[in-house]
């Protein structure tokens, strides 16, 4: 069975949305952020100290969301979730599903760590700045895409969705989506309506005392 380490609004929020989506069954294991100084015990079982750890038996270890989401939209075979090799629009598919982490989230970290959690005289609001804009010029990427269609991958949500879905959701942080391009701001209330979105929000929250 699927066992997924988490924190609240990290990025194995993007698996909690792909398993709620299928209906896989899961095990979820919450923890404060970050990790590496409120549970300790979780060093032994990622050294990286990093969000998500997604595990599926012995033989299976992914600290990437990117790829978890790839494995949890394949691992009983094609799912609503993935589009195969040999369909159309799949290498846009493992495109976006990475343009997600590594070009959306990876310019997000960095206005998030220069903007909000450095200690405030170690912040540097001219390189979150900047990386702001670096996010807002890749993100006319994801608009043009949109013309036409409701998801990444057309009239079907996939993964993909949800990989950069998920770096929109991190953008509210900043306040950057304020700043979001038309098409891109429809796109982010469309996935938020989403069924599985709003399990995958109850999921994360701890059960009531
Ligand atoms: N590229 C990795 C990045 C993982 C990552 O940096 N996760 C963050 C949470 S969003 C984390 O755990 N940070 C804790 C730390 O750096 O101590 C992925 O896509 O999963």
């Amino acid at each position: 069975m699927i066992e997924l380490y988490h924190c609240p609004d990290a990025r194995s929020f993007r698996c909690l949305w792909a398993l709620e989506a299928l209906g896989l069954d899961y095990t979820l294991h919450r923890m404060s952020f970050p990790p590496r100084i409120h549970s300790l015990d979780f060093l032994a079982l990622n050294p990286a100290g990093t969000v998500p750890l997604l595990t599926d038996g012995p033989e299976v270890w992914i600290i990437e969301s990117a790829a978890a989401l790839q494995y949890i939209a394949t691992k009983n075979g094609p799912s609503a979730l993935s589009i195969e090799p040999g369909q159309p629009g799949y290498a846009a598919w493992l495109n976006w599903l990475h343009f997600g982490e590594a070009t959306l989230t990876t310019a997000l970290s960095s206005v998030l760590r220069y903007a909000v959690f450095e200690p405030e005289e170690k912040r540097l609001p001219a390189v979150a700045g900047w990386y702001s804009e670096l996010f807002l010029d890749r993100l006319q990427l994801v608009d043009r895409a949109l013309d036409g269609q409701a998801f990444l991958s057309g009239a079907r949500f996939t993964v993909a969705d949800i990989s950069v879905g998920y770096a929109l959701q991190l953008a509210r942080f900043v306040g950057l989506d304020k700043k979001f391009p038309a098409r891109v701001a429809e796109y982010w209330a469309r996935l938020q309506a989403l069924d599985s979105y709003r399990a995958a929000r109850a999921a994360q929250k701890p059960p009531a005392a």
